[in-house]
Parts: C-alpha cells; structure tokens; sequence
C-alpha cells in the first residue's frame, strides 16, 4: 500500500486529495494545526475515529513553521509521497502579514525539503515531493502563461511561492530529489474558503436571493483569472508524481473569465440581479493586482494526458447550487427560532 503525506490536508485541495488517494488505495497522513476550534470540517466525512480500527487515514498535529516536529512526522507518517500544500493562501491577507506568510509559504517549503533530504539519505527512501506552485507566480506577465514564462509575482503570497518554486527546483538539482513543482491556476469548488471571491459571491448571492443578507462588497470586478474546479486540478498533482522523471507542469482549463462575468453567470443560475446588491468597497482592493492570468497547460495534457472534466459554467451551477442549499438550511433553522444561526458547507 502506496503511503502519502499531506500538508494543508484540512484546506480546500486537502479534502480532495484526501479522498482521491483514498479511492487509490494509499494510506494518507495528514498534517492539521492544533486550534482552539475544530479546523477538520472538510475532513469530517472521510474521517473515522482510529479508535475505531482500519482507517486509512490519520492526522498529525504540526506547523510548517516547526522543522522539528516535521522530521518527526515524517518519521511517523514514513510517506511514499508528499503534497506539500500549506498556506497562508490569501493573497490580499499577504500584504497585512507578508513576513508570516514568507515563514509558511516559502520557509515552510524550505523546512520541509530540507527534512525530506535527511529523511531519505537516512532511510534509502526516494520519496515523492509534490510543491503546490501558483499561478499568483506569473502575476503581471502577459498571458497566455506557459512553463516558459518568466515570474513577476505582485504580492508577499506570490514573492514566497516563486521562492517556494525554485527550492523545489534547487533541490531537484543539487540531490537528485524527486520535486515536482505545480504551477496551479485558481481552482474552485463548494468547498472553497468563503472569503475567496468565486465562494463569497455564490455565498452572498444565495443568502441574498433569500433575505438572509442585503449587500456584497467586492472589490476590483474587472480582474481576470482561468479558473478550474478543485476536484479535477488534485488528480493533476498525483499524476506529476507518478511520472518516472520529476517536473514542473501548469495546470489551467485555457478560459478566463473576469470577476463581473463570474457574478454575472452566478446571477443567472440563480435567477436574480446582481447590480443593485453589489457594492465596491476599496478594502478588498490589492496594493499590486494581478489582472489577467490565462493559463497554458500544453505540456500537463499531453504528458500527463491530464485535463479539465467540469468547464466554467458547470463549476459555477456547482458552487451556487450547493451555497444555495446552505442558505435553505440557515433559513429553516431561523424560522425555528435559532436567530443568528449559521450553516457552515
Ligand atoms: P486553503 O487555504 O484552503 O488551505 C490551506 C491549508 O494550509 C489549510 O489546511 C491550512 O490549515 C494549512 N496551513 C496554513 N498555515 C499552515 C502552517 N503554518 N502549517 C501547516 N499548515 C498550514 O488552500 P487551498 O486548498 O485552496 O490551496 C492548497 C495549496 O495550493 C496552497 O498552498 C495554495 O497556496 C496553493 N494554490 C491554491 C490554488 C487555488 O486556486 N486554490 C491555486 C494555486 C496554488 P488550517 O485549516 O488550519 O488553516
Ligand atoms: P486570487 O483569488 O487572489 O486569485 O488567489 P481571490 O479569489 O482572492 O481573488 C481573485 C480576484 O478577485 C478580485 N476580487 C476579490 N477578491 C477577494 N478575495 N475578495 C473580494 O471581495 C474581491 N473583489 C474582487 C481580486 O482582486 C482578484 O483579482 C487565489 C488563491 O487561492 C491563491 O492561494 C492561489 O495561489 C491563486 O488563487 C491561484
């Protein structure tokens, strides 16, 4: 049984993986951070107690900033293959905390090669090493962005994964070790953190739609992004680490629409107008955007023979059918008298 460690498992991309290493057969490790409340929700229907007996899955507690307690999960955990996707993955968030977010994205990157090294020349093991690379890497370059497009990152977020990339890079070069680095556009799905803005507008529209909520501030409408659903763009991770030679691949659906035309396709599903709910609040707007990412992902589809199964539109009917369910929910529960009540997805 194949054996895969992986960090940021309770985060969105964590949750699929998860489930699509488990459907494969491996045993999966993963790696939560202690917190005051329960930070497993989207683990929570695959989980079962190790009390239990026969799970496939077991989580460790550890911190990408602690490069003790990582050597001694990867001693425990003893993985075939790792999918490093802690983050502090807010890029607006990385302008207020850019030194932290450097510490997780690109030291944290860093702490964790540099234990898998010793783990493997220790141990014989030539173990699998899968960096989450970002789109948020190409930031002001000119798309369409390929491999071979040169980075111009334009956020602290962006700055620590091209640092995070060439790690990966100048590890693969100096030890011989097995990095594959994903250069991953944005990716959605239901379970996407609720202050991204694909999610926060499916999340506000359907509570809106049924007076749950009056308003949705956004910020900068006319950004565009190539955005893909979660579900399809963790197979793409796998498949990197399954090749006999390690590199690097973007993954991308080749489409990118502008944050109004995804309001406007949530409006229509949802059958309402979004114009006079919307409001431009200038918080939610970046010190540096990044306007125009559209990816090219020639080489993932025809190496890897990897591609998009759920197109923009379907990812959209996805999102806000599913927010539109929680939103029921949350009324259900105020009409009973729970006032105040939230549903969490
Ligand atoms: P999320 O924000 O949903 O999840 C991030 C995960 O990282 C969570 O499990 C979080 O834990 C964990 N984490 C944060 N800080 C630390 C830390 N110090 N130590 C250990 N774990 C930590 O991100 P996604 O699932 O969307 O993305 C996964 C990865 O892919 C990230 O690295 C992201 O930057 C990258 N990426 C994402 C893209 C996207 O469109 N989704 C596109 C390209 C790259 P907790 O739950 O406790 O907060
Ligand atoms: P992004 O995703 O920065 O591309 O990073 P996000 O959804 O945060 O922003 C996309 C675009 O929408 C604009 N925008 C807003 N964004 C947010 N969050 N909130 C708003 O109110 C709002 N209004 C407009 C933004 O300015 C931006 O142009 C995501 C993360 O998952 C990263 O971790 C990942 O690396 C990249 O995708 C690829």
């Amino acid at each position: 049984m194949k054996r895969a460690l992986i960090t940021g498992i309770t985060g969105q991309d964590g949750s699929y993986l998860t489930e699509f290493l488990l459907s494969a057969g491996y045993h999966v490790s993963g790696l939560i951070r202690r917190a005051s409340t329960f930070n497993t929700g989207r683990l929570d229907h695959i989980y079962s107690d190790p009390h239990d007996g026969g799970s496939r899955l077991k989580l460790h507690y550890g911190d990408v900033t602690d490069g003790t307690g990582l050597r001694r999960v990867l001693e425990a955990s003893m993985p075939d293959e790792i999918y490093n996707l802690a983050a502090q993955s807010h890029v607006r968030v990385s302008f207020d905390q850019a030194e932290y977010s450097a510490d997780v994205v690109a030291t944290g990157t860093l702490r964790l090669l540099e234990a898998v090294r010793d783990y493997g020349e220790n141990t014989g093991r030539r173990v699998r090493f899968y960096q989450a690379g970002s789109s948020e890497m190409f930031g002001a370059a000119a798309p369409p962005q390929s491999e071979g497009t040169a980075f111009h990152p334009r956020s602290p977020y962006a700055v620590s994964k091209v640092a995070a990339h060439w790690y990966g890079v100048n590890y693969r070069e100096s030890y011989g070790m097995f990095v594959c680095n994903g250069i991953l556009f944005n990716h959605e799905s239901p379970r996407r953190g609720e202050t991204f803005v694909t999610r926060k507008i499916t999340r506000a529209l359907a509570r809106i739609k049924l007076g749950l909520q009056e308003k949705l501030f956004l910020g900068n409408l006319e950004a565009r992004r190539d955005w893909g659903f979660a579900g399809d763009y963790v197979k793409a991770m796998w498949m990197m680490l399954q090749q006999s030679q390690p590199d690097d691949f973007v993954v991308s659906t080749g489409e990118a629409y502008s944050v109004r035309e995804f309001l406007d396709a949530a409006a229509e599903e949802l059958d309402m107008d979004w114009k006079s709910v919307v409001e431009i609040d200038q918080r939610y707007f970046r010190p540096a955007e990044v306007d125009y990412l559209l990816g090219d992902s020639t080489k993932a589809r025809t190496r890897l023979g990897w591609k998009p199964a759920v197109n923009f539109r379907e990812l959209v009917r996805m999102m806000t059918s599913n927010d539109l369910e929680l939103a029921r929910r949350e009324e259900t529960l105020r009409q009973a008298g729970h006032v105040g009540a939230t549903v969490l997805g």
